[in-house]
């Protein structure tokens, strides 16, 4: 039987790649985001298999709207990807710009939550599952992560609190926390300097958006008695580094 995955954030990288890897599985595949010219063109690539469903996921009426809307065949949402995020800012927190705090979470947790509470009582009935994109930095702090960070942690918390609720109820429930991978992550982190995003991935053999898209199919095509609590990926270049001291 076809499943179907609905994949926020469908109009570049880990979401696009996504799109595309579940596609190539025999998946059907609704693909969210607010570029409507970027959803078309997966849409014209991917063909009959992928729903393209433009709206802003901060939006609630739009997403009440954009759900309802759906076609028959699309309707039956067997597993919520829910990759849609952002981080704004490398500055400490004494120095961030407080909009993009609250852009993040609009997003990273406002976002999803609105998305996962109107799609759960669906994933109840079909059995089906929720795979959410933490990140490392729900793990590890450093410098610059703050709300991004936070929002991450919240995304992990709350993936680990929604199994416990889902408790016998079929549900699986997936918090993925990838490292460095390179998308246009660094560009939207950075106000789009390009320079900042080369220099940060240059030689560092980083994870590719192919690759989260690969972690995300194996877990969604596990048997269905097993479920993965938490993943964190890393490229083999990335890895722990000590704590600061301050000094008088
Ligand atoms: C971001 C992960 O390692 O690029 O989610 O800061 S990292």
């Amino acid at each position: 039987m076809t499943r179907t995955a609905l994949i926020t954030g469908a109009t570049a990288g880990i979401g696009a790649g996504a799109a595309r890897a579940f596609v190539a599985a025999g998946w059907r595949v609704i693909g969210t985001g607010r570029r409507a010219d970027r959803l078309q063109a997966l849409a014209d690539e991917l063909g009959a298999a992928f729903h393209p469903l433009a709206f802003d996921i901060t939006d609630e009426g739009a997403l009440d709207t954009a759900l309802a809307g759906l076609p028959e065949a699309f309707a039956d949402i067997d597993l919520l990807i829910n990759n849609a995020g952002l981080a704004l800012g490398t500055k400490p927190a004494q120095d961030s710009d407080l909009a993009q705090w609250r852009t993040m979470i609009a997003t990273n947790i406002d976002g999803l939550i609105t998305i996962t509470h109107r799609l759960l009582p669906r994933l109840i009935e079909r059995r089906g599952g929720i795979i959410n994109l933490s990140s490392v930095a729900a793990n590890y702090p450093y410098t610059g992560g703050n709300v991004y960070g936070g929002t991450k942690a919240f995304v992990k918390q709350f993936s680990l609190n929604l199994r416990a609720d889902l408790h016998g109820k079929g549900v699986r429930v997936t918090s993925i926390e990838p490292g460095m991978v390179e998308t246009e992550f660094t560009t939207v982190r950075t106000g789009g300097d390009q320079a900042a995003s080369d220099a940060l991935y240059a030689g560092s053999d980083p994870m590719t958006a192919d690759d989260i898209a690969a972690t995300l199919l194996w877990v969604a095509e596990l048997p269905p008695h097993l479920n993965i609590n938490r993943l964190e990926l890393m490229p083999v270049s990335q890895s722990f580094a000590g704590f600061q001291v301050a000094r008088a």
